[in-house]
């Protein structure tokens, strides 16, 4: 047995789709891993739930504590007891489209929320790894293929929050030397997307079609191109960023580009219906500023981590298609995660 103490995770946003994979993950390579959940009338863990074993068994691999990406001093009194080794800030309100409606929410979350934590860590005098959850919305209007160096052009509340964690973050390395990196990631789905995101607004809806719950599919625009890439894929790339010598930038991508009438095609042609025949056009589902284009260039992941991704976005679709076929089967839960059916 070895008598190495185990490394210690502290992960924000570890009840949304990224945050469930990279806990995974962690605990797959024998981390103790820590994450921040917010006080709800209801529990919302279920992408984690199967995570979860008796807090009371000496076993725990996963402790959850309450807190909040706005309450600064939780967050120092957090990191002062848990003393972790890496910090991988997830949490965010990360819907684009209701950014515009909840700006000054979103700015508060996505944006002033990673300078309280950078703080905490400041406050809290502890030597750590820092990843924070930055995104393709940063380049915004900037035509692609987009990098490393490409300016970044945000269209939404959302877009502009990210830009600000984004510097920061840079900034706390530079003027703190902590080892501090911004991940770039553009798009990446999973059966655990929420159900408000487009790909898994499309799966889900070709499923319940397919099984005569449905019949008609209210969407917005259909001509923005996107790079999407599958979440358990890039979480690994996550981790790979804060084990590298260096602490530095990364865009995270496929490096391919799909249109949302694609995505309805691969969707749809799984279950065997032709999607034209069922969607319809809404404006609410429209932005007021859309991102047009985001296609990534990740060859610095690719060269730097020795990061690839295998999954492309056909093959993504299929994935999520099956499970929501599966999820009806089991009773119209949301989402099935693969660990429950695949057994
Ligand atoms: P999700 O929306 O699935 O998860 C967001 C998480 O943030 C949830 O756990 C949510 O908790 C938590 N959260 C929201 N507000 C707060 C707050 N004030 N304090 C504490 N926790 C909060 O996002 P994803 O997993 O898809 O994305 C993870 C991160 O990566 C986000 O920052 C997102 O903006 C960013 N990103 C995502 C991309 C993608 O394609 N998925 C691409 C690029 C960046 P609760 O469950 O309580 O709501
Ligand atoms: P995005 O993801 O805005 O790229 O942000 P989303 O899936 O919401 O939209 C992608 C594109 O699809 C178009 N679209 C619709 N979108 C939604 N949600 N619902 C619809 O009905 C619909 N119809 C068309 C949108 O206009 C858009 O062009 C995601 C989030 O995960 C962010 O947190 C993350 O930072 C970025 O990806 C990279």
């Amino acid at each position: 047995m070895s008598d190495q103490k185990p490394k210690r995770a502290f992960i924000t946003g570890i009840t949304g789709q990224d945050g469930s994979y990279l806990a995974e993950l962690l605990i797959s390579k024998g981390y103790e891993v820590h994450g921040l959940i917010r006080r709800a009338s209801t529990f919302n863990t279920s992408r984690i739930d199967h995570l979860f074993t008796d807090p009371h068994s000496t076993d725990a691999k996963l402790t959850l504590h309450y807190g909040d990406l706005t309450d600064g001093s939780r967050l120092v009194t957090l990191l002062s007891t848990i003393q972790p080794d890496e910090v991988y800030n997830l949490a965010a309100q990360s819907h684009v489209r209701v950014s515009f409606d909840e700006p000054e929410f979103t700015g508060d979350t996505t944006g002033l929320g990673s300078v309280r934590l950078l703080e905490a860590v400041r406050l809290a005098e502890i030597d750590v790894r820092y990843y924070q959850a930055s995104s393709s919305e940063m380049f915004g209007a900037t035509p692609p293929p987009q990098n490393e160096d490409t300016p970044f052009y945000p269209r939404s509340p959302y877009g502009a929050a990210k830009v600000y964690s984004y510097w920061i973050t840079r900034n706390y390395r530079e003027a703190f030397d902590m080892f501090a990196v911004n991940g770039i990631l553009f798009n990446h789905e999973s059966p655990r997307r929420g159900e408000t995101f487009v790909t898994r607004k499309i799966t889900r809806a070709a499923a319940r079609i397919a099984a005569g719950v449905q019949s008609e599919l209210y969407m917005g625009n259909l001509d923005a191109i996107r790079d999407w890439g599958y979440a358990p894929e890039y979480v690994e790339a996550m981790w790979r960023m804060l084990q590298h010598d260096e602490p530095q930038d990364y865009v995270v991508a496929t490096n391919t580009a799909y249109t949302v009438r694609d995505f309805l095609d691969f969707s749809f042609q799984r279950v065997g219906l032709d999607w034209q025949k069922y969607v319809k056009f809404d404006e609410r589902y429209l932005r007021p500023t859309e991102v047009d284009a985001l296609i990534g260039d990740a060859s610095r992941a690719y060269d730097l981590l020795g990061w690839t991704p295998r999954v492309k976005t056909p093959e993504l679709a299929q994935i999520m298609v099956d499970n929501d076929v599966k999820a009806l089967e089991f009773g119209g839960t949301t989402w099935v995660d693969e660990v429950a059916w695949t057994a």
